[in-house]
């Protein structure tokens, strides 16, 4: 995501969160992320990297990435899990491996990595409005997007927030299209007591650094459907079926050994790290309950879900500055909270471009374009501790305190 904010006489300059200091004797020099990395159980990492280099087996399916894909499959109770390099590429084989035509319709508030996908594939993503209160794509405006080109509905399950997984099944059956997950955020949450990964024709999971659940770089396509795993699998590894035996055409999608160890060291953390970002997510709730204007994303408890993002929308009238404002004096405090996702897809390169081209497209997205405009993520995950989150929730009142006191505008929004 680019780090170039635009700048404002009246703000903090934005730091670029990769470079900015932090003093191990001053706890308020601490740099906080959204996205720290998770760590994991080190000495049962350590132990596999000595077995993948005493066996000096380093990639292509070795027994690390085995016994991680079975623990996969055992923690969502699902037939089949492939793990792949990442969720970017783990999309492109869905795409792939379910034969999709002409258009896709994705969610337009999601990171970029969902449309992309779709268009690397050589189809053209349709940009659907979302829930204002749950942040997924709307069922109703999917469907009302549905043609005779379209293929597949990709639903994304923001926040670790399921979709309305019934109604987009429902719509997906009626208009015998394919329907398929982006998981990115929702490793470890279920849905009327099925765990995600067991939705639609596939679901794709993403290991990335910043994700609870990660494996450095990584990502698992989790489905129940025989056939599709096993032409997934094909598509991951060249199309190889065995030694000298393609069958298939295939690309390199493989996760190598020390990813997986990775993902198993962190297997043995889980239940810790769901409990920290549980009990980050209740600490932020006490200290920001009563804020005017400043609204932290609420979980249905009828839902497991993995407390990754702590996600409020900051409503300018009430809070009394703009949440672009707010962004860039917690980052003056070393508090690298995030917009995402700014400017929503359907703004970005190329979609913006194209939009002229697409005569039936929507002229707007509105409930997209509020979040995009409202939305601010909180740092958490297991290095961001109890007084760390009293700092951040501190710096926010306090600069809401003094909104009065300094002639605070928004800086300039990004021509959409
Ligand atoms: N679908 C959805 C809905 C997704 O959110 C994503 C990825 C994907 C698909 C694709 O999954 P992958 O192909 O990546 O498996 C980050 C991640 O790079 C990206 O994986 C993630 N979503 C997205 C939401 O966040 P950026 O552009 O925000 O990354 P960056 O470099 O700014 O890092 C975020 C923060 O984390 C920084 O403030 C610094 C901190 N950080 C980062 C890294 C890598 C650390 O403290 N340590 C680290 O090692 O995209």
């Amino acid at each position: 995501m680019n780090h170039r904010l635009p700048n404002h006489p009246d703000l903090p300059r934005p730091v670029d969160p990769r470079k900015a200091p932090s003093r191990p004797d001053d706890p308020s020099s601490k740099v906080l992320h959204v996205g720290g990395p998770n760590v994991g159980d080190r000495a049962v990492f350590d132990r596999y990297v000595d077995q993948i280099f005493d066996r000096r087996w380093f990639t292509n399916g070795g027994e690390v990435v085995q016994k991680f894909e079975q623990k996969l499959q055992q923690y969502l109770g699902v037939k089949h899990c492939i793990t792949v390099c990442n969720a970017t590429i783990g999309l492109q084989l869905a795409c792939h491996a379910l034969n999709l035509t002409g258009e896709v319709i994705v969610p337009a508030f999601t990171f970029v990595a969902t449309p992309h996908a779709v268009q690397w594939e050589g189809l053209k993503p349709v940009f659907a409005d979302v829930d204002p209160v749950t942040h997924t794509v709307d069922a109703e405006h999917v469907e009302s997007l549905i043609n005779e080109n379209t293929s597949a509905i990709l639903g994304v399950h923001l926040w670790g927030t399921p979709c309305n997984t019934q109604r987009l099944a429902e719509v997906a059956q009626r208009h015998q299209v394919s329907l398929f997950y982006d998981a990115a955020h929702a490793f470890g949450c279920s849905n009327g007591g099925k765990m995600i990964g067991n939705f639609g024709n596939c679901e794709v999971f993403s290991f990335h650094a910043t994700k609870f659940f990660n494996t450095f770089e990584g990502g698992a396509i989790a489905t129940n459907d025989d056939a599709l795993a096993h032409k997934i699998r094909l598509m991951q590894n060249f199309g190889f079926a065995a030694m000298d035996q393609v069958v298939h055409l295939g690309t390199n999608a493989k996760m190598p050994e020390v990813c997986a160890a990775m993902g198993l060291s962190v297997f043995a953390n889980i239940d810790d790290i769901l409990q920290c970002n549980r009990r980050n997510y209740q600490t932020y709730a006490r200290l920001l309950n009563g804020v005017p204007g400043l609204n932290l994303m609420s979980y249905n408890s009828q839902q497991q879900t993995n407390y990754q993002y702590i996600v409020t929308e900051v409503d300018e009238a009430d809070f009394g500055l703009s949440r672009d404002a707010l962004m860039y004096h917690l980052h003056g405090a070393g508090i690298r909270a995030r917009r995402y996702f700014f400017p929503g897809c359907h703004r970005m390169q190329p979609y913006l471009s194209r939009r002229n081209e697409s005569p039936g497209a929507p002229e707007s997205l509105p409930q997209t374009e509020r979040l995009c405009d409202r939305v601010l993520c909180l740092p958490t995950g297991n290095c961001v501790d109890e007084s760390d989150i009293h700092r951040v929730c501190k710096t926010i009142q306090s600069v809401r305190d003094r909104r009065g006191l300094s002639n605070l505008h928004a800086p300039r929004r990004v021509a959409g």
